[in-house]
C-alpha cells in the first residue's frame, strides 16, 4: 500500500509552524547494521528501541537488515513473506544467486538506505561506485580511530587537529577498517553522528562534518502514578539486598537499610568508560567515609563482561547458605506456628519459654555454624580466565579493597550481563538499575552513553562527563543538571587526578543524602524522561531521511535546510524547591519542611508540563520538507 500522509510541522523552538501534505508513496527506508537482531552494544538499542516510531512513519515499507545468526533469527525473529512483490522477487533473487543487494532490477522509485557505523559501510560504497539510485545516509556510533586512540595513552581532545589520522590508523594496523569509515562517510549523501562531540571527532579524524546530529533516544514507558517508579525501586532492591545477604554471609557486621548501591555496567572497555577512575575515586571515598566514621556501606557493582570459566564456587555457597538460613527460618516459623495454634485450640496462652525446643535449637545452631567463613566475601563473581591480567582485579589489588570489614566501600565484580535466570543474581538488567541507587559512567570515550540515559528514564541519578554526547546533551538542555540527579564530571578541562577528586566528591555527596533527599532526587530525575523519548528525539532521523531525499532526488523533493540548534529547544529550568546558590544546589533544599518541598514541587511540576507542550516537545515532529509535486 502506498503511503501518504499529512503531518503537522513545528520547529523545534517552537516559533514556526506550518502544515505540509508530502507523501513517501512507494518510497522504501532500508537501515543496516550489524547490531539489526544482533546484540553487541547501543547499537541494537538504537535500533530496537526506535523500531516502533519508524514503521509509524514508514508502515510496510521500511526493512531493517542485519546478519542472520541463527540463534538470534530463532529468539528475535518473526519469519514472514514480504508482502511487497518487488521486494519478494528481490529477496528470491538474492537468496538463488547469492547476496547482491539486487535493488538494480527491482527498484522502487525512491529508496532510502541509512547504514549504521563503519561495518555496514561497505554497502553504502558500494552503492554510490554502481551508481545506484538510492538515497543513502551513514551515521558512524565512534569513529574507529577514536576509539583506539583514546584507549591508548594520547591526550585525545586536546591533540583532535595535529593526528595524523593515515599514520595512526597504520600504527594501530586497523588502516582498511578506517578506509572503509572514511569512504562511507564520504559518500553518502548525508552523513550524521550520534552527539556533537563525536561530530567534532569526525570531523577532525573523518574529514567530513556531520551534516547533522542524530542523538540517541529511548523508548520510555510512563507510570500514571509517580510512586510506582519509587516503589519498583524498592522491589528491586528488595532483591540485590537478598543477593548482598547471601554474598557477604558471616560478614554482615554493616546495616543494610544504610546501604547504597552504585553501579558501572557496559562494553569492558576498562579506561574509556572510565572503570580506571571509578576504581580510584571509590578507594577515595572509602578513606573519607572511614574517617567521618559513616554509617553509610557502599556496594559497588562492577558488570562488564570478561572471559570467565562461569561463577566461583565461593560466589554460589554464598547464595546457597543463604537459602539454607531461609529454609531453616521457615521451617521453625511452622513448628512454632503449629504449637501456638494447638495451645490456642485449647484455650491456654502458650509457654514462651517452652515453645522452642530442642530440636528447633539444635537445626538454628547448624544453620548459623554453616555461616562459619575464614575468608573475604569475594570481589569477582565468577572464575576468571585471566585473573592476573585482568584490569578491575589489578586494580582492586592495588588499592586494596577486598570487602574487609573495616572497609566502607565493598566491591562486587560480575565479569557478564545480567540475566533474570542466573543462579545468583536473577535478575535482567532493567531490574537491577531500578534497585540501585546511582549509575556511574564516568567515560573518556564514549560518543552517545546510553546507560545513563536508561538511568534517567527509571529515575535513578547518574553520575555521566563532559566527554560523552549524552553529558554534553544534558547540559545544555538543563539548567542545574545535578539537581536533578545527573552529575556531569568535568574529564574535558581537568587532568585525571583532579577528575577523580571531583568524582570521589559527588559521590561522598550523594552518599550524605538522606532517604528523603533521595527520593525527591529520584522524582526530578524521572521528569527528564521526556527528553530522552523517540517521540522527541527521532524527529532527527526524520530530517536526515529528508535531507538525503532531496539531495538524491532533487526533481521530486525539496528539503529547507533549517537546522534545529539544541539550545533554541526545550530547556528545563532549576527545580522548584532548590535554592539558587549552586554551591547549595546538589540537595533539595534541608531548611524547607517537607510540605513546603512538595507544595513547591507539585507546582513546578505543572509548569513544566505545560512548558513542554507550549514547545512542543512531546508532539510528533518533521521538519520542512516538500514532494516537488505537492508545492
Ligand atoms: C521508594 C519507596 C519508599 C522507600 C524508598 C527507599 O521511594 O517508595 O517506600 O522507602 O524507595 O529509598 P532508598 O533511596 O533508601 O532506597
Ligand atoms: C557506541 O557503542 P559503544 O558503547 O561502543 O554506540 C552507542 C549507540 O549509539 C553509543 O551510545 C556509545 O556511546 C558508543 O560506544
Amino acid at each position: 500500500m502506498p503511503l501518504a500522509r499529512s503531518l503537522s510541522v513545528t520547529s523545534l523552538s517552537g516559533l514556526e509552524e506550518w502544515d505540509e501534505e508530502f507523501d513517501l508513496e512507494d518510497a522504501v527506508l532500508f537501515e543496516i547494521a550489524w547490531e539489526v537482531a544482533n546484540k553487541v552494544g547501543g547499537i541494537y538499542t538504537v535500533l530496537q528501541t526506535k523500531a516502533r516510531l519508524t514503521a509509524e512513519e514508514w508502515g510496510e515499507n521500511y526493512f531493517l537488515v542485519g546478519p542472520y545468526v541463527e540463534s538470534n533469527v530463532r529468539t528475535q525473529v518473526e519469519l514472514i513473506e514480504p508482502t511487497n512483490p518487488a521486494l519478494k522477487r528481490t529477496i528470491d533473487k538474492m537468496n538463488s544467486s547469492g547476496c547482491k543487494f539486487a535493488a538494480q532490477s527491482e527498484q522502487p522509485s525512491h529508496i532510502v538506505a541509512h547504514f549504521h557505523e563503519w561495518l555496514a559501510g561497505l554497502g553504502l560504497v558500494l552503492c554510490r561506485h554502481r551508481q545506484l539510485s538510492i538515497a543513502t545516509i551513514f551515521t558512524t556510533h565512534a569513529t574507529l580511530l577514536g576509539r583506539y586512540l583514546c584507549a591508548g595513552n594520547v591526550d585525545f581532545y586536546n591533540k583532535l587537529a595535529e593526528f595524523n589520522v593515515d599514520k595512526e590508523a597504520g600504527d594501530r594496523q586497523i588502516y582498511h577498517r578506517y578506509c572503509l569509515e572514511r569512504a562511507a562517510a564520504h559518500c553518502a549523501h548525508v552523513f550524521t553522528t550520534v552527539s556533537q562531540i563525536t561530530a567534532i571527532e569526525a570531523e577532525f579524524l573523518l574529514k567530513r562534518k556531520p551534516d547533522i546530529v542524530t542523538p540517541n533516544g529511548l523508548n520510555v514507558k510512563k507510570f500514571s502514578a509517580v510512586h510506582e517508579f519509587q516503589n519498583l525501586h524498592a522491589q528491586s532492591k528488595n532483591r540485590i539486598q537478598e543477593f548482598v545477604r547471601g554474598h557477604f554471609y558471616g560478614h554482615l557486621d554493616f546495616n543494610l537499610d544504610k546501604c547504597l548501591f552504585l553501579f558501572i555496567a557496559g562494553r569492558y572497555e576498562f579506561s574509556n568508560k572510565g572503570a580506571d577512575i571509578f576504581l580510584e575515586a571509590l578507594a577515595r571515598l572509602n578513606y573519607l567515609l572511614r574517617v567521618n566514621h559513616s554509617d553509610v556501606t557502599v556496594i559497588a557493582f562492577f558488570i562488564m563482561p570478561a572471559r570467565t570459566n562461569n561463577f566461583n564456587v565461593e560466589t554460589l555457597k554464598g547464595q546457597a547458605v543463604r537459602k539454607q538460613l531461609w529454609d531453616t527460618a521457615q521451617t521453625v516459623k511452622e513448628r512454632f506456628g503449629k504449637k501456638l495454634y494447638e495451645s490456642l485450640l485449647v484455650g491456654q496462652l502458650p509457654d514462651v519459654s517452652k515453645i522452642m525446643d530442642k530440636e528447633d535449637f539444635t537445626l538454628m545452631k547448624r544453620a548459623i555454624f554453616a555461616t562459619q567463613r575464614q575468608c573475604q566475601p569475594p570481589v569477582c563473581t565468577h572464575n576468571m580466565l585471566e585473573d592476573s591480567n585482568d584490569p578491575i582485579l589489578t586494580s582492586v589489588r592495588r588499592i586494596g579493597l577486598f570487602n574487609s570489614s573495616a572497609d566502607r566501600v565493598k566491591i562486587i565484580f560480575h565479569p557478564e550481563f545480567l540475566s533474570s535466570t542466573s543462579p545468583l543474581l536473577p535478575m535482567d538488567y532493567e531490574e537491577f538499575v531500578r534497585g540501585c541507587h546511582l549509575g556511574v559512567f564516568p567515560s573518556y570515550y564514549e560518543p552517545w552513553g546510553y546507560t545513563p540515559a536508561e538511568c534517567t528514564v527509571m529515575g535513578i541519578p547518574s553520575i555521566s562527563t563532559n566527554l560523552s554526547g549524552f553529558g554534553c546533551f544534558m547540559e545544555e538542555h538543563i539548567a542545574d543538571p545535578s539537581a536533578y540527579g545527573i552529575y556531569i564530571l568535568d574529564r574535558r578541562y581537568r587532568g585525571v587526578d583532579e577528575s577523580c577528586n571531583q568524582l570521589t566528591s559527588f559521590l561522598f555527596q550523594f552518599c550524605k543524602q538522606s532517604r528523603r533527599q533521595r527520593i525527591i532526587q529520584r522524582n526530578r530525575t524521572e521528569r527528564l524522561s521526556d527528553l530522552l523519548d523517540w517521540k522527541y528525539l527521532g524527529r532527527y532521523y526524520i530530517s536526515a531521511r529528508h535531507m538525503a531525499l532531496a539531495k538524491a532526488f532533487p526533481d521530486t523533493y525539496t528539503y529547507e535546510l533549517q537546522e534545529p540548534t539544541s539550545t533554541s529547544g526545550f530547556r528545563y529550568p532549576r527545580p522548584a524547591s532548590v535554592p539558587p546558590s549552586p554551591s547549595l544546589s546538589r540537595h533539595s533544599s534541608p531548611h524547607h519542611s517537607e510540605a513546603e518541598d512538595n507544595d513547591e514541587e507539585e507546582r513546578y511540576d505543572e509548569d513544566l508540563e505545560a512548558e513542554k507542550d507550549r514547545v512542543n516537545i512531546r508532539q510528533p515532529y518533521t521538519l520542512p520538507f516538500k514532494n516537488k509535486s505537492s508545492a
